[in-house]
């Protein structure tokens, strides 16, 4: 008994634990008074501090802003604006009534404040002497999130006495931004939470926003490629697509060296491996390569090579003066133009002795008789 009132305990004080919302930092910016004297037209001036004030011949309207940009992704749970309308002159001069507004800033307080569009929240009032100030607590959160939602990076408030008075001030104000994202538990409509670890440039991590890690959001996560965030593209050449993969033949775009890209399946002119088809019925492009040598040696005209008539160099000649003398002396032709033949055969010499000798005993027999 005692451990099951132990265990519906532990449930209990389990299920009324609830993750409390994170306070966004929205430090002041400026604050100030812009002030239209005389009135009509452009304002003339600004002052300090954020009085409010109508008469006939002067308005100042009060302003306050503060830097959101902590609020910039992250989807708020509340907005509060917090503070008060307190006299700075408390003569007596009825019922005062002022307009508060809230408004995109840009965390300076100038001129052309004066007509800033505004968006109205609520008109409060207050009677002095008999009262000091008004205070007020308001629930701003409907009014402010489309302002930050269009990128405002401050926000603004803006005091305007909707009826003659005398000088009234804001006072005490504070903008309360409050989000659920980021403190480490899963709210609706949140994807993910992991407190303090929301990054928007590590790999995988739950954003800023509390949403998932996804292709888009500029960072290479697992089973991306690529992510370009907003320049992720199915239209672009050569651009991350839209699925974090990178270009590439077969996705519709002609990329750099490709020659077209008819998709994954190509088409009648441009081939799955994105180069372009060639017509079956023209004659192939010149390749600029030679045809294959076929091996058969070129057929025998039977006609030899014609005679140049032009003997080949003597290549002793050129070798004159470099060759130490080892060139045998020229035999003489006695300048018949033509060349001595000195025949060696043994069988010669023997016949010319022998004419020699018959030629001899002819002419003996000749003077004898
Ligand atoms: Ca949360
Ligand atoms: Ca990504
Ligand atoms: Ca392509």
């Amino acid at each position: 008994m005692i451990r099951v009132l132990i265990a519906l305990g532990l449930i209990c004080l389990t299920t009324s634990v609830q993750a409390q919302p994170v306070v966004l930092a929205t430090p002041l910016s400026d604050d100030g008074a812009v002030v239209d004297q005389p009135r009509g037209g452009a304002a003339e001036t600004l002052q300090d501090f954020p009085f409010v004030l109508v008469v006939p011949s002067v308005e100042r309207r009060g302003f306050i802003e503060w830097d959101t940009s902590l609020a910039a992704r992250a989807p708020l749970s509340s907005a509060t604006l917090r503070g008060r309308v307190s006299v700075n002159n408390s003569l007596s001069v009825g019922t005062r009534t002022i307009e508060l507004s809230v408004y995109a800033a840009d965390g300076t307080v100038a001129l052309d404040d004066f007509d800033r569009a505004v968006t109205p929240v609520t008109t409060v009032s207050y009677t002095p002497p008999a009262d000091t100030f008004v205070a007020f607590d308001l629930d701003v959160l409907s009014e402010i999130t489309p302002l930050l939602a269009s990128g405002a990076t401050h926000i603004g408030l803006r005091g305007r006495s909707t009826v003659n008075d005398a000088a009234n001030v804001l006072t005490m104000v504070e903008l309360v931004l409050e989000t659920l994202c980021g403190n480490d538990a899963v709210d609706s409509p949140e994807e993910c939470d992991t407190g303090a670890s929301l990054s928007d440039t590590a790999a995988d991590a739950c954003r800023l926003d509390c949403t998932d890690a996804s292709c888009g959001d500029s960072v290479i996560d697992t089973g991306e490629t690529c992510d370009d965030g907003p320049l992720n593209s199915d239209t672009a050449a050569d651009a991350c697509r839209l699925d974090c993969d990178p270009a590439r033949c077969g996705d519709n775009v002609v990329d750099m060296d490709e020659a077209c890209d008819d998709g994954p399946t190509g088409s009648a002119t441009c081939t799955t491996e994105c180069t372009v088809v060639v017509d079956a019925g023209l004659p192939p492009a010149d390749s600029g390569t030679p045809p294959a040598d076929s091996g058969a040696p070129p057929a025998d005209s039977g006609t030899p090579p014609a005679d140049s008539g032009t003997p080949p160099a003597d290549s002793a000649v050129s070798d004159a003066g470099t060759d130490g003398g080892t060139i045998p002396p020229a035999i003489s032709d006695g300048g018949c133009g033509c060349r001595m033949v000195v025949d060696s055969r043994p069988n010669s010499a023997l016949g010319v002795l022998a004419s020699l000798l018959v030629f001899g005993v002819w002419a003996r027999r000749r003077r004898r008789a």
